[in-house]
């Protein structure tokens, strides 16, 4: 660790929480305080309210109990519309919050995860791996799309404040600003099976100069990119998507983020999870005047190699060179 890496993690002084690490976290903060604040002041009150009253009506007291008010309609709605209005508010500033969250930012570093028991396997776009460890850049936006291979899992980052469920058959999006150097847990959330506790890692923010050097210095694989291209070709989907292909099957360049006019006329965006889809559930979504000739890839293609095909298309599902020629 560097001196800045061990200042940021001893950081002096008392905390109420742990000290937040990312762009989310003073917002969550806040919301979290302002709760803890609104129920600790409900609850003194109506604990302080329910002592006054017990002593006051004590049997034998010599309070006035000459006209007892049965009901009060203005006491009434106002103890029913007083709270709405705040649950609403709650609500409002919950979701506000969670709709930033949840807007990745344009140009945010992808990274891969693949959560399987028990372990979390990361890929970088240009092709460098990691397991159970996460680097990235200071102040940089990251997303990380994330697939599970089996069951259940949930990628935690509690100094980010930031949790999301990794669902089998979907791809799910984490995405943060890192705002401190240091290093942060990586949990599992989610009870995923026997070693659920052991799948843990680490989280290390970088200064952004120093991440592209690691990044650049590690052993890495053809870009993420070019391993999709690879498959493109390997798997067998150029034989019906490729230019020289005489099956009538969709072109993908220009595919990534378009809507797609489905043959039972419904439309949908061509997003993550539809390309996964339509690569592993050909038949739930069939494009409007083709037929329905697309083979499953439902177990032949593993998850991490389904995110590289997205990865590709993605980036317009360009033709590459091989791999080979480009070292
Ligand atoms: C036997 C020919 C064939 C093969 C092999 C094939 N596809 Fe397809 N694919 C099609 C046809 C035909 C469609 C359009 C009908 C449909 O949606 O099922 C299609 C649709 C798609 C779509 C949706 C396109 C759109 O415009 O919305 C994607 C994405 C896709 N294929 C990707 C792939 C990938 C990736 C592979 C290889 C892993 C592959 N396909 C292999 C024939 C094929
Ligand atoms: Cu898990």
């Amino acid at each position: 660790m560097t001196d800045a890496t061990q200042a940021a993690v001893a950081a002096p002084g008392w905390h109420l929480l742990s000290q937040g690490a990312s762009s989310a976290a003073a917002r969550t903060d806040t919301l979290f305080l302002a709760m803890v604040l609104l129920c600790g002041g409900m609850a003194l009150l109506i604990g302080g309210l329910l002592l006054f009253l017990c002593i006051r009506y004590r049997e034998g007291s010599k309070a006035d109990r000459s006209s007892p008010s049965n009901d009060s309609h203005p006491l009434e709605i106002a103890w029913t519309v007083a709270p709405v209005l705040v649950f609403i508010g709650v609500f409002w500033w919950a979701a506000h919050d969670w709709w930033i969250e949840r807007t990745v930012p344009d140009g945010a570093m992808v990274v891969q995860v693949v959560g399987k028991q028990w372990m979390w396997h990361l890929q970088h776009a240009n092709g460098r791996r990691e397991i159970n460890a996460l680097h990235v850049p200071l102040g940089r936006p990251v997303v990380l799309t994330m697939a599970s291979q089996d069951a259940i899992h949930s990628f935690f980052v509690p100094a980010f404040r930031l949790k999301q469920d990794v669902v089998p058959g979907r791809i799910t999006r984490f995405s943060f600003t890192a705002t401190r150097l240091g290093e942060f847990h990586i949990f599992c959330a989610e009870y995923c099976g026997s070693e659920h506790s052991a799948m843990v890692g680490t989280l290390t923010v970088m200064p952004p100069a120093a991440f592209s050097r690691w990044l650049e210095a590690g052993p890495h694989e053809p870009g993420v990119v070019q391993q999709g291209f690879a498959l493109f070709r390997d798997a067998g989907c150029s034989g019906c998507h490729g230019a020289a292909s005489t099956v009538p099957a969709p072109p993908l360049g220009g595919l990534y983020g378009s809507t797609v006019r489905l043959a039972d006329g419904r439309t949908l965006r061509a997003d993550d999870d539809y390309l996964r889809d339509a690569i592993v559930l050909p038949r739930k979504d069939v494009v409007a005047g083709y037929p329905p000739v697309m083979p499953s890839y439902a177990g032949r293609l593993d998850e991490s190699q389904l995110q590289a095909l997205i990865a590709w298309m993605r980036a317009g599902a360009p033709s590459l060179p091989d791999a080979e020629d480009l070292r």
